[in-house]
């Protein structure tokens, strides 16, 4: 196994917490169609999650902060989009919150769809 191996395999693995390059995830949004999708441009979505989370997928903060329970790059909330086991969820988009914690971000971009299809980038 080379480097090259090992580095695929993070992708997939729940990881720590990282932030996002600003390029990657442009390029990934891209790529799963967010740009322009409900008229909203790639610039829109960064300039929100940049405003959301810095582009961190970093647990949500465990005290004080309106910020609490809110998980991922998106900050999906877990009494609405999904569920972390602890507290009582609607569950939108039918997920552990825990999922909005790795590097893998497909299944974040298809629950921040589903929001936007609700209302729009004005839920964050
Ligand atoms: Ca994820």
């Amino acid at each position: 196994m080379g480097p090259q191996t090992k580095a695929q395999g993070i992708v997939t693995m729940a990881s720590e917490a990282r932030i996002i390059p600003r390029c990657e995830l442009a390029k990934t949004l891209k790529e799963h169609g967010l740009d322009g999708f409900k008229g909203y441009t790639l610039k829109d979505w960064l300039c929100m999650v940049f405003f959301e989370s810095n582009f961190n997928t970093r647990p949500p903060m465990t005290r004080g902060t309106r910020r609490q329970g809110n998980y991922g790059i998106f900050r999906f909330s877990n009494r609405y989009w999904c569920s972390d086991g602890k507290q009582r969820s609607r569950n939108v988009c039918n997920i552990a919150c825990q999922k909005f914690l790795d590097d893998d971000i497909t299944d974040d971009i298809e629950c921040a769809k589903k929001v936007v299809r609700g209302s729009g980038l004005n839920t964050w």
